[in-house]
């Protein structure tokens, strides 16, 4: 090759190595997603092949010079059950195999570390616990299972990581999540796959796996100030939950201390468990999931407070674990202007950035 034309060779070389026709393999999940696509590609290569021999061959063993008079064939039990047995059991293999990856997918292991993202046309946002913001960037770090907490201001996206070979919708009014491993430090693609309007092309961003030295710099030097649960607490503060969630004898809400994890029962005998989902539904639609035992007074808040607004929220109840806390959210309201629903003072970029006017 070399020797025909050194330009051409170069030429091959380069796009031979640089061209991306698969991704690289940076998550724990990966190679096991692999193993199972290329066992598929493998069956469908030796079932073609199998064809397309047959189909050559018949032509020359059966053509009207060899073969001028056609045999009538009534059925071959055998030969049926053959055909039959042999692609339902890799079929069968196929659905096994890649639905216990789909679980192991989709079910995030209990030490997972949450983010946020919130996709919105045209952006993905992502909402680190500790109040980092990020837009078309995600910053993670190598060896610890990572669970994303995906939803939509708007329209379906997806958000898709091809280098870790997981994929999740980001929908509107609905949490959903996936989680990976990430193995190797490096700069990886971030794409939406759901077609979601004139701009969904440049929807796109980068993931970042730093070691986890390296994020824990990261982390200190893009901090905002507050974390979220704190943002969550100046917006508690501000909205005037507190003057019905806090915890004194004549409260007309309930306790949202350790409330997170539980299971309550709603006025319907429904018992649900608090999970992020419920926490969003209890503040955006408090009429449909009202407690049992309580008067359904709480106003709703939808359109007032933007996704990233609720998120703040629901880590703030999340780590709500002490009367203790909710005390200390009295003692930030009072140093807050008395009227209610107001924004925080200036300063305080959290709550009145994230409350919608
Ligand atoms: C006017 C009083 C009032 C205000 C203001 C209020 N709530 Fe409520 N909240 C209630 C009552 C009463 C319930 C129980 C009945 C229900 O579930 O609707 C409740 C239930 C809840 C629940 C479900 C928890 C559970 O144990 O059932 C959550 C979460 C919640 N509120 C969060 C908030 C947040 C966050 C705010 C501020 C954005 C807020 N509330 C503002 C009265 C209020
Ligand atoms: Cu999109």
């Amino acid at each position: 090759m070399n020797y025909i034309s050194p330009v051409l060779w170069q030429f091959l070389q380069h796009w031979m190595s640089n061209f991306p026709l698969f991704p690289p393999e940076a998550s724990k999940i990966a190679p096991q997603m692999d193993a199972l696509f290329f066992f598929m590609v493998l069956v469908s290569l030796v079932g073609l092949t199998i064809v397309i021999l047959l189909v050559l061959s018949f032509s020359i063993l059966y053509n009207k010079t060899r073969h001028p008079h056609a045999t009538q064939i009534e059925g071959s039990t055998l030969l049926e059950a053959t055909w039959t047995i042999i692609p339902l059991g890799l079929f069968l293999i196929m659905f096994v195999w890649g639905a216990l990856l789909y679980f192991r997918i989709y079910t995030p292991p209990a030490n997972a570390m949450n983010i946020y993202v919130v996709g919105k046309q045209w952006m993905w946002k992502a909402e680190h616990p500790g109040g980092q913001h990020e837009i078309n960037e995600l910053h993670v770090p190598e060896g610890v299972p990572v669970q994303l907490t995906l939803i939509s201001q708007d329209v379906f996206h997806s958000f898709s990581i091809p280098a870790f070979r997981v994929k999740r919708e980001a929908i509107p009014g609905r949490y959903t999540s996936v989680w990976f491993e990430a193995t190797r430090p490096g700069t990886y693609h971030l794409f939406c796959t759901q077609y979601c309007g004139t701009n969904h092309s440049q929807m796109i961003g980068h993931v970042v796996v730093m070691t986890p030295d390296d994020y824990k710099k990261w982390l200190a030097g893009s901090t905002s100030g507050n974390s979220l649960a704190q943002n969550g607490e100046r917006l508690f503060a501000s909205l005037s939950c507190n003057a019905c969630h806090n915890n004194t004898p004549d409260a007309r809400g309930p306790n949202l201390a350790n409330v997170y994890g539980s299971y309550i029962t709603l006025s319907s005998g429904e018992r649900v468990r608090v999970d992020d989902a419920f926490l969003r539904a209890a503040i955006l639609d408090p009429s449909e999931n009202v407690k049992q035992g309580f008067v359904p007074i709480m106003p709703t808040y939808q359109g007032q407070i933007s996704e990233e607004g609720v998120i703040s929220l629901v880590e703030y109840i999340k780590h709500l674990d002490s009367n203790y806390r909710i005390q200390q959210t009295l003692n930030t309201t009072q140093l807050l202007p008395s009227s209610e629903g107001q924004p925080a003072p200036a300063g305080n970029a959290a709550a009145s950035g994230e409350v919608k006017q």
